[in-house]
């Protein structure tokens, strides 16, 4: 079998757990790495096996020609990587979520993809994440009728900024960082929003964005949904890495909770089922549903780009998501509802 062949740029937290997704995937297969700091790209090369490395991203495409740039740089340079993978006519770019430190910035980088005949897929994993994946499956079997509100918490006081130092410097946080996640399975579960009221706070003194943040959405359907995203809060059941989701219906509801329980009530009673999860040696047990979604992000773009389905998280259905976050941040700074059809047209 031809295998696809990856190139990484970026070889910081996150590279070890995407390319041990990528080693679950047999058509799959990583033939170089970059990063700034060569020693870094070095390390990852060494672990995975990836047979060469480099600290110039020019270099690596011109002589590696690719078939997927899969960037893993932190935000500020998601542009930069994509437009030169673009610009080199590289097939497939994968970015990693947030796509952008803003929304015009997310809306070139969509356009440059497209102008170069680049496909653009953002690496969005949690809405490919197990639970996450059964709760809408229960949903669409119509267990409990037909959903009329909901609520989606994501409710922590992990300690984040020892793993990712950088995510204390950013101007803008919790919204970007979590609420990129949170409002794309608000999408998945629940299709489009119409208008959303945002307010965001700052609780933790040592970081420059806000860490706390709570919307009300209207979807487009009707029904409302209203979320919470917080570092600040230490609470009995951390969701951290995932979400906790309760859906009210016209025959019921469903709760996914803590320790990845999905709880079914109707009107005879409750049933309640547990995801589970096989380890893997690249995976952090801390983020273990986390990291496992990112097998499955990884496999439906695969199949996307071997013609067999079609990616959920392309760069413009992502623009949808980045949208939501940035009308967020616009509701919480003016304190007015924001209409979507007028955000950012
Ligand atoms: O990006 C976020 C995620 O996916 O899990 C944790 C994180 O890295 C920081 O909030």
């Amino acid at each position: 079998m031809k295998k696809i062949r990856i190139a990484v740029f970026g070889c910081g937290f996150w590279s070890k757990f995407q390319i041990g997704a990528w080693t679950e995937i047999p058509e799959a297969e990583v033939v170089a790495v970059y990063n700034r700091t060569i020693e870094k790209a070095e390390k990852i090369a060494e672990m995975f096996h990836i047979p060469s490395v480099y600290d110039n991203p020019e270099k690596l495409l011109l002589t590696e020609k690719p078939d997927v740039a899969d960037i893993i740089t932190d935000v500020d340079t998601h542009a930069k990587f994509v437009e030169l993978a673009a610009a080199h006519k590289v097939p497939y770019i994968i970015c990693q979520k947030p796509m952008a430190p803003d929304f015009p910035t997310a809306s070139r980088m969509v356009e440059v993809c497209r102008n170069a005949s680049s496909k653009l897929y953002i690496h969005e994993n949690y809405r490919w994440q197990a639970p996450v994946r059964r709760l809408k499956e229960i949903l669409d079997s119509g267990a409990i009728g037909k959903p009329f509100k909901a609520r989606v918490s994501f409710l922590s006081s992990y300690p984040v900024f020892e793993n990712q130092p950088f995510l204390a410097q950013l101007d803008h946080f919790i919204l970007t960082d979590m609420g990129s996640h949170v409002l794309d399975v608000i999408r998945f579960l629940f299709g489009e929003c119409k208008s959303l009221w945002c307010q965001t706070r700052t609780i933790n003194p040592k970081i420059k964005g806000e860490d706390v943040a709570v919307a009300l959405l209207e979807m487009t359907n009707g029904m409302p949904v209203y979320t919470e995203m917080s570092y600040a809060s230490v609470v009995e059941h951390d969701s951290f890495s995932t979400v906790h989701v309760l859906v009210e219906g016209e025959e019921g509801s469903v709760f996914l909770g803590p320790g990845f329980e999905i709880r079914t009530t109707t009107r005879k009673g409750t049933s309640s089922e547990l995801i589970r999860f096989p380890s893997y040696p690249w995976a952090d047990p801390d983020y273990i549903v986390n990291h496992e979604s990112g097998i499955h992000v990884n496999r439906n773009i695969m199949d996307d780009i071997l013609g067999r389905a079609q990616a959920e998280t392309t760069g413009s259905d992502n623009l949808e998501t980045v949208r939501l976050v940035w009308a967020c941040y616009s509701s919480a700074n003016s304190g007015n509802i924001v209409h979507l059809k007028e955000f950012g047209r």
